[in-house]
């Protein structure tokens, strides 16, 4: 399933690159498409566990990245 999180603080492709990597890293079999003008990332994963249906992983991995997290949409 594909969830969509806002997600504030990305200004150009490098921060875009940088929090899909760690989604990446944390979700490893999701597919991950950032949107920067919407400040909007979307991660589609199989589920399961450490699944992107669990949003605190996500949280996690955006703000391990220096970024805000701002929930889920
Ligand atoms: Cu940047």
């Amino acid at each position: 399933m594909a969830k969509t999180y806002n997600v504030l603080g990305m200004t150009c492709q490098g921060c875009a690159n940088a929090v899909s990597n760690a989604i990446k890293v944390a979700v490893p079999d999701a597919t991950i498409d950032v949107n920067l003008e919407g400040n909007a990332v979307t991660v589609e994963s199989t589920g399961g566990a450490g699944g992107a249906e669990d949003d605190s992983i996500v949280k996690k991995a955006v703000e391990g990245a220096g970024f805000e997290y701002a929930g889920a949409v």
